[in-house]
């Protein structure tokens, strides 16, 4: 299986909650290599413009507001197999739903605070890369 690369974001409940160190261990552990990483907060204007496929939703508002009332760690990981073994880590979107040991269920509230992101498309990685790393800050 060909090693690629995802994109992940510890969001700001997990940052306010002090489990950036727990999560980036559980991260590590399951095999993934950290390529770039940084701590870092969106804007308004950035949260639109990631989250854009979701503007026409109901939970638009309230997810733009949460993702930029805070820092963010940013980094894109790098394994066989990255998009969908880093979607079975951090499990479903509602942590209600997520599997036992999931990044999810371990550390997330609610569906519209669920503590981390995982790209869903090696396409979409390397958008989602390129939104918060320039070339020179990829290792
Ligand atoms: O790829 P995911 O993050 O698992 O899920 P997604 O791309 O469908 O949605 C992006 C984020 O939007 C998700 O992590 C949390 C939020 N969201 C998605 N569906 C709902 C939601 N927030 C609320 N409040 N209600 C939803 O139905």
């Amino acid at each position: 299986m060909a090693t690629n690369r995802t994109f992940t974001m510890l969001k700001p409940d997990a940052v306010e909650k002090g489990h950036i160190g727990a999560i980036l261990e559980k991260i590590s552990a399951s095999g993934f290599r950290i390529v770039a990483m940084k701590l870092t907060q969106m804007t308004t204007a950035d949260a639109e413009e990631f989250y854009a496929i979701h503007s026409e939703r109901p939970f638009f508002p309230e997810l733009v507001t949460y993702m930029t009332r805070g820092p963010i760690v940013a980094a894109i990981l790098e394994k066989e197999n990255a998009v969908d073994d880093f979607r079975a880590l951090i499990g479903a979107t509602n942590p209600a739903d997520a599997a036992e040991g999931t990044i999810r269920k371990m550390f997330a509230d609610s569906i519209s605070e669920n503590a981390v992101h995982g790209s869903d498309s090696d396409d979409n990685a390397a958008i989602e890369g390129a939104f918060h790393f320039s070339g020179r800050d990829q290792f």
